[in-house]
């Protein structure tokens, strides 16, 4: 690792815990190297399919087969992925700093890495809700195309997920903004920062006079720090960092 790189890591380890109220926002970068693709990489997801066809209410009422295929299909692949080293560092790194995590992704793997604290914006791909009775449980098979809701029994499922064009959850959405206001440093992981609202609470916190440090081969936030590789290259040493840092602070 170049030494600009690991003084930018020393730099950001140090911001990070003396900062009051941290927040994290993580993307589908972070589970690039679990083997989940991301969206808009080469290999991306919406390669195969747009986004319009699947990820809308519309594409849902018009065929929602097609849409719980395309959801089976990312939940089994998602079944068979671990949670990466950035995963687990960044659930460490939230034991020992006040991090908070947001996070655009739906596959959980935060929560199996042990992360707390952790609000999912776009939704959850093992949760699904009846379009009936609006009841939200868990659904982690990937074998029926057209599930029906167990507690009503006769309202279709839908996966809890929000599509484009769908407000997000209010209450999720509160409590990010009671966050952000808190926010004097983010830490943006993984994301092409292209999708809203996500994409911009790191100008958000910068215009609270706080500080945005990015975690991105191709960085693409307006971030003061930009640490230039991998989640899973990245956050290990970003962790060391930070223990090393919380070590002498308590220490002197
Ligand atoms: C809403 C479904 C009110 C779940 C998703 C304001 C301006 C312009 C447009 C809008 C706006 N407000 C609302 C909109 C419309 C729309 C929007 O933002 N459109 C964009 C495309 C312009 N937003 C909405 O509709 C949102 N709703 O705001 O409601 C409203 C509604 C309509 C009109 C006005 C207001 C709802 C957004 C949620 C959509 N749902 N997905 C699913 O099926 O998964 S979004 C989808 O993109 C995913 O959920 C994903 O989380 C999200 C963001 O993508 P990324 O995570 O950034 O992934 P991506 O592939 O793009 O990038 C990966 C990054 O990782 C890259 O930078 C890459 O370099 C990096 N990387 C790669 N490998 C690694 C790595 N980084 C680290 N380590 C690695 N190894």
């Amino acid at each position: 690792m170049d030494n600009s790189l690991e003084q930018k890591i020393e730099q950001s380890a140090q911001i990070l815990v003396n900062s009051r109220f941290a927040v994290a926002l993580s993307g589908a970068g972070m589970s690039a190297e679990s083997g989940i693709p991301t969206f808009r990489g080469n290999e991306g997801l919406w390669k195969e399919f747009s986004a319009k066809e699947l990820a809308t209410p519309e594409a849902f009422l018009k065929n929602s087969k097609l849409v719980w295929q395309w959801y089976n299909m990312r939940k089994e692949k998602i079944s068979k992925a671990k949670p990466n080293a950035g995963h687990y560092a960044l659930a460490k790194i939230q034991e020992i700093i006040p991090l908070h995590l947001i996070t655009q992704n739906v596959d959980n793997l935060h929560n199996d890495a042990g992360s707390k604290n952790t609000i999912e914006i776009h939704g959850n791909i093992f949760l699904a809700r009846c379009l009936q009775c609006g009841h939200v449980s868990e659904l982690k098979s990937y074998d029926n195309d057209e599930p029906l809701c167990p507690v009503c029994f006769e309202g279709k499922l839908r996966p809890h997920i929000v599509w484009f064009g769908e407000q997000l959850d209010q209450k999720n959405l509160q409590r990010v903004f009671t966050w952000l206001d808190s926010c004097d440093t983010m830490l943006v992981i993984g994301t092409s920062s292209q999708v809203y609202p996500a994409a911009g609470f790191a100008s958000d916190v910068q215009a609270n006079g706080g500080t945005v440090i990015e975690i991105n081969p191709q960085p693409a936030a307006q971030a003061h720090i930009t640490l230039n590789g991998t989640s899973g290259e990245i956050l290990p040493p970003l962790l060391k960092a930070i223990e090393r840092n919380k070590n002498s602070l308590e220490h002197n």
